[in-house]
């Protein structure tokens, strides 16, 4: 049984940038809806309950047909959600490690032009899904990804180092319509600590 964690912070901890309602009900509902469905889809198939989010999420080829649309929605769910949670910090180192900041200025040519670009990707995605930093394991490089729904980098073998979750549900309380605030006020709870660890883990 897949079964969703407690946030590493408590739901007014990212106030204002993200206020406590927003997150309580992404993560105590939304969130917690995808671990659910995750599991009622699983209820038939013992052999597959053992697999964590992300090894479902790498073998859904291998996924009854039956349910592998579910899974891949609810698995990816609750993968994304995690990385996006632990992404942020009420305590968000704000400099960059020094090895993940060179290799951002290697592929994005400075730190400034990197944000734009990620603002500017988030900004304009389209209809719900994901904005991701990855390690492009095929180019030995970092690349901003864009992902519809609750796909992810997993299933292109690309490692994610950081993410902001753009669906409506993770700032319409707070923010109505006005998605381009909530993508600057994000940047305050990013903490580029967990991604640097990210970055240095995998290359
Ligand atoms: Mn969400």
């Amino acid at each position: 049984m897949h079964q969703l964690s407690p946030l590493p912070y408590a739901y007014n901890a990212l106030e204002p940038f993200i206020d406590a309602r927003t997150l309580e009900i992404h993560h105590s509902k939304h969130h917690q809806s995808y671990v659910d469905k995750l599991n009622t889809a699983l209820e038939k198939y013992p052999e597959l309950q053992d697999k964590t989010a992300e090894e479902l999420i790498a073998m859904l080829d291998e996924i009854p047909e039956t349910i592998r649309t579910t899974v891949r929605n609810n698995a990816g769910g609750h993968f994304s959600h995690t990385f996006y949670w632990n992404c942020m910090s009420p305590t968000a180192q704000e400099d960059i490690p020094e090895e993940l900041g060179k290799a951002i200025v290697d592929d994005f040519g400075s730190i400034v032009a990197f944000k734009e670009q990620f603002t500017v990707a988030a900004t304009n995605l389209f209809g719900s899904g994901w904005v991701w930093l990855v390690f492009d394991a095929t180019n030995k490089k970092l690349t901003i990804t864009s992902t519809q729904g609750h796909d992810n980098p997993l299933m292109t073998g690309d490692t994610p180092l950081m993410v902001i979750d753009i669906w409506e549900h993770a700032y319409y309380l707070h923010y109505q319509n006005r998605r381009a605030e909530y993508i600057q006020n994000w940047w305050n709870v990013l903490d580029w600590k967990v991604v640097g660890q990210n970055y240095t883990e995998h290359i």
